[in-house]
């Protein structure tokens, strides 16, 4: 069965248990809301569904039900190497089912087919000045493509509801492989003197990914092992909620990826990867040559708290433990750079700054998320330009947003739109007398 069939098999089985919620259940509570979660950012309020992937606080993400390391050692791996295909992540993601590799391959061709990056986004990235951040063009680029949008094609011919997730899921299927040429695209135009390495046909997504980058093995597992790891974390994270959000208003696959992408360039979000490695840069200079010490390093956090600034890559607003995908992360780079001396600091920082970020007492939770760890393996392996780092989350949280939109579509989810209140309107609830 093809991807496609697969689906309609799972969306056909799902829609039941849908409807009855709503039908027969719509009227049961799921919680009270407070006034703290109402003005603070909606924490804690559980208003979105999917089933593609649950972040427990204390054990963090399954995906479609599986652990990080279950995901990892489930699904076919590229011949070769350690990390599975992301095609068949994607398979995944997108139907809950563990692929075979027949199913698996046949995701790599299809994706293959669907990689080139039209030549109108060529011209629009060469258009905008050579000082724009990575992600603006990684975002313009996605926008760009919007005009080939088969939802829109289809919506205006006027199709049934029930079929808007047919082509969601071929504009999914169109944007996605082109993602990794993109950002290839992006990297060599800005970083490597404007030559660019021709698609490989051979290579699946993220070796043909490592390929064009120009990084040698084991980049290619590198990427598909960060391509996986980013690729989702439930519903309510920026990027995430905010291509759900665009979706929902009908808006295609295009218009809402760009927008998560724009919501993932915020230096809380998913810039705080390029903020990690920054800080550690800004350190290192500090310390002008002196050996980093825990000292040093608890110093340097405090001064950095003082400055009324963030320890980036530490502090989440679901998880009360350190990110698994940190741990993944933390293994890959003990397995692959054990004696790396900026992966030597990263630890000393793992070792040093729960302490302070508690003793701080601010943060609810002192503890390392993904992108504290992610940095220094993009930097052992030579891609140091750390501007790009959120680039390359984007391209897997992209797999996550695209396969939840396409179920947004199939599911029928209707337009988001909260209620607001006033502060007076509070000021009653709580029953503070003006
Ligand atoms: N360094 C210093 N202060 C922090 C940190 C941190 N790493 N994390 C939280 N706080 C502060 C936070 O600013 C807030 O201060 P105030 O009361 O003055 O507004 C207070 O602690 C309470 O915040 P929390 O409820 O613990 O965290 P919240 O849910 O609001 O925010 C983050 C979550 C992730 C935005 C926050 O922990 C943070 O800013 N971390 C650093 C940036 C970062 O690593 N972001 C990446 C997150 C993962 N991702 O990829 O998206
Ligand atoms: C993410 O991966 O989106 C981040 O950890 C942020 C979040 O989950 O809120």
């Amino acid at each position: 069965m093809s991807l496609k069939e697969t689906l309609l098999r799972k969306i056909e089985e799902h829609r039941p248990r849908t409807t009855r919620l709503l039908k027969e259940y719509g009227s049961t509570k799921v919680q009270e809301t407070t006034i703290e979660q109402v003005i603070g950012g909606a924490r804690g309020i559980r208003s979105l569904v999917t089933d593609i992937s649950y972040l427990d606080p204390f054990e963090g993400i399954r995906f479609r039900g599986k652990t990080i390391p279950e995901t990892f050692e489930c699904l076919p791996k590229v011949p070769g190497c350690d990390y599975p295909y992301v095609e068949g992540f994607f398979w995944f993601l997108m139907t809950g089912d563990v692929p075979t590799l027949e199913e698996t391959l046949e995701v790599v061709e299809e994706f293959k087919k669907r990689r080139a990056l039209p030549q109108y986004v060529v011209d629009i990235l060469r258009a905008m000045p050579t000082d724009t951040h990575p992600m603006t063009m990684f975002s313009a680029g996605i926008l760009a493509m919007q005009r080939e949008s088969l939802f829109v094609k289809r919506y205006n011919e006027g199709m049934k509801k029930t079929e808007y997730w047919e082509p969601m899921l071929e504009d999914v299927l169109n944007l996605l492989p082109k993602l990794p040429t993109l950002a290839a695209y992006i990297y060599r135009m800005k970083y490597k003197a404007d030559i660019h390495i021709p698609a490989d046909p051979n290579l699946d997504f993220g070796g043909n990914f490592a390929h064009q980058m120009g990084f040698a093995k084991p980049y290619d597992d590198v990427a598909r092992m960060y391509f996986i790891l980013h690729s989702d974390h439930e519903s309510g994270n920026v990027s995430a909620h905010t291509t759900h959000l665009v979706a929902s208003a009908l808006s295609d696959a295009y218009y809402s990826l760009s927008a998560g992408m724009n919501g993932l360039a915020g230096p809380l979000h998913g810039l705080a990867n390029q903020e990690v490695l920054s800080w550690m840069m800004k350190f290192q200079e500090k310390l002008g040559g002196q050996e980093p010490t825990q000292e040093l390093v608890k110093q340097a956090l405090w001064d950095t708290l003082n400055a009324g600034q963030v320890i980036p890559g530490y502090g989440h607003a679901v998880l009360r433990k350190t990110d698994p995908r940190y741990m993944a992360q933390r293994e890959f780079c003990l397995n692959n750079l054990p004696d790396y001396p900026l992966f030597k600091v990263i630890n000393m920082v793992f070792e040093v700054a729960p302490g302070v970020l508690t003793e701080h007492g601010k943060t609810k939770n002192p503890w390392p998320n993904v992108d504290a760890q992610s940095g220094v393996i993009q930097w052992y392996y030579g891609l140091t330009e750390w501007d790009f780092y959120t680039v390359l989350f984007g391209i897997g949280r992209a797999i996550g947003v695209l396969s939840n939109i396409t179920w947004d579509r199939a599911l029928a989810y209707p337009i988001e739109r909260p209620k607001s209140l006033t502060t007076a309107m509070l000021e009653e609830v709580a029953g503070i007398k003006s």
